[in-house]
């Protein structure tokens, strides 16, 4: 696949932003507010002293470092892997151990054996490096499965230059635009559409640091990208969300927007939000449309090169009338290259004529309009927009030496969509606290993975093969 001789960074094209094409505001994050020619000459200073490894770490917290290591990696052709900021012990080991990272770029955590290549945010270099393979691999991003440690998602230049170009026309996206959101740079939401969608339509980012109702308010942008949690935040501070009236277009995705949520907004602020509907896997393959309808409960039509079908259980097609629910699988040129080292999931994923099959359950209409259902396993719950494997926080929560049994299920919650919560049957004379399980999960793996709430039992609801029945459990 090629998107032409044109950098997949678009806007930070060397030759044009030394002719005169910068701009003062490029990227606004963390308080630091970055020109083209700032970006262009610090990320190809950060290409110099990294183009020699294959794959680097980044510690993703929202600064200028990390905007920088990441567009110091796109221009060297080195593969980035974002680390979530919060990540604890077990899932910052088992990041850099599967990805294979040879050195930190930027920020490092402390008690790191890996050797740290630093980010000056006042380095210039001016060597223009030629445009890397689209084939070559831009990301592994890491997300979570049913069960197991996080999979790494390998997306390519290719790919997420035509993600970023659907969207670009789906939503009427242009140099014009400010992109206002204060999402985490270790996701496709935040990272890639959030960042290097910008940079590569080319209108100014500014990155809010939090997603606060307060923040979006004040950026003044035309463009905002919120996961649902944080509309529906934003939806219950009517000053905030009257200020959003100024704007072109609210985006919501990575989780289902409740109706009312949609409703509310648009009685705040005279926008019917856009929805869109994506995953690590695949970017973003439907929306609706800056010049379409915008109907609460649905995530609208597939976007350039994208096609979509319904399967049964059994296989067989599903007929798109608005009302019958299937397995919702999808194909197009935005679709990953597959989970590192893990051919037997990335072949699991894939039907035999090569549509990826994305876990979710959906109908469509037949004007093409999807509604997504829900997910096929219980054992995926997204809370907060973050997607969370029920059996990564079991097997952490095992190790807890008060804790003989376990399941963890996604309760439904107003404001997270879903919460986590921990159903523990404890050893034999152990009394765990529930802050002490909270915490053990925080520090193994993430805050945002850890249960909301824990519920202690004397034991688990089981069917004659001894498998929990989550559906019980609530
Ligand atoms: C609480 N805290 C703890 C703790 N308990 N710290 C340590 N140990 C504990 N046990 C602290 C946290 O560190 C944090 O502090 C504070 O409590 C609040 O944490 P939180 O409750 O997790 O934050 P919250 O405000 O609830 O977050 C809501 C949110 C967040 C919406 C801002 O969930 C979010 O950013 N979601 C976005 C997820 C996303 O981008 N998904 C996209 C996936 S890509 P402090 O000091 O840090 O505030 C995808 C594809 C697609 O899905 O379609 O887009
Ligand atoms: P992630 O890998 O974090 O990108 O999560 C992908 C999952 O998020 C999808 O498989 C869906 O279950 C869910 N998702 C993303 N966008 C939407 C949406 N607009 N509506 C419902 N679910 C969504």
């Amino acid at each position: 696949m090629s998107y032409g001789s044109l950098p997949l960074l678009r806007s930070l094209d060397p030759a044009a932003v030394a002719a005169g094409a910068d701009i003062p505001d490029a990227v606004t994050v963390d308080g630091t507010t970055l020109s083209r020619s700032d970006l262009v000459g610090a990320a190809t200073s950060v290409a110099e002293r990294v183009a020699r490894a294959d794959r680097v770490a980044i510690l993703a917290r929202p600064t200028a470092t990390t905007v920088l290591a990441v567009v110091g990696c796109l221009i060297a052709g080195v593969t980035a892997v974002p680390v979530p900021p919060d990540a604890g012990a077990a899932e910052r080991e088992h990041i850099l151990a599967d990805s294979g990272a040879q050195a930190w770029l930027g920020e490092a955590p402390e008690d790191t054996g890996l050797p740290v290549i630093p980010v000056r945010l006042h380095a210039r270099s001016w060597h223009v490096y030629s445009e890397p393979a689209a084939e070559s691999t831009a990301f592994v991003l890491y997300t979570s499965g049913t069960t197991g440690p996080p999979k790494g998602v390998m997306l390519s230049r290719g790919a997420i230059a035509a993600g970023l170009d659907a969207l670009a026309e789906a939503w009427a996206w242009t140099p014009d635009d400010v992109l206002v959101h204060g999402l985490p740079l270790f996701h496709v939401h935040g990272l890639i559409l959030g960042v290097l969608g910008p940079l590569r339509v080319g209108s100014p980012l500014v990155h809010t640091g939090k997603p606060t109702p307060a923040a979006y308010a004040e950026a003044g942008g035309t463009l905002y990208f919120g996961v649902p949690t944080v509309w529906s935040r934003i939806a219950e501070d009517p000053g905030a969300a009257r200020e959003l009236a100024r704007a072109r277009l609210l985006v919501s995705g990575s989780a289902p927007l409740p109706v009312p949520v949609f409703e509310r907004l648009r009685e705040l602020t005279g926008h019917a939000p856009v929805e869109r509907y994506g995953m690590s896997e695949t970017m973003i393959t439907l929306s609706t449309r800056a010049d379409g309808e915008r109907r609460p409960g649905w995530v609208g039509t597939p976007v350039a090169g994208v096609r979509t079908r319904l399967r049964d259980e059994a296989g067989a097609a599903v007929p798109h009338d608005g009302e019958s629910i299937g397995g919702l699988q999808v194909r197009g040129p935005m679709l990953f290259d597959g989970y590192l080292n893990r051919p037997e999931a990335t072949a699991a994923c894939r039907t035999d004529d090569g549509w990826f099959v994305t876990g979710d359950v959906a109908a469509i209409d037949p004007a093409g309009f999807h509604r997504i259902v829900g997910r096929e396993s219980v054992d995926l719950i997204k809370s907060g927009g973050y997607r969370i494997g029920a059996g990564e926080i079991e097997t952490c929560l095992l190790g807890h030496p008060a804790v003989a049994e376990v399941a963890v299920v996604g309760l439904p919650d107003g404001d997270l969509g879903q919460r986590i919560v921990a159903y523990i049957v404890p050893r034999d004379g152990a009394e765990p606290t529930e802050k002490e399980l909270i915490d053990h999960v925080a520090d193994q793996l993430s805050v945002h993975k850890r249960p909301r709430e824990v519920r202690l039992a004397t034991s688990l609801p089981r069917n004659a093969m001894g498998k929990v029945q989550k559906k019980l459990l609530g």
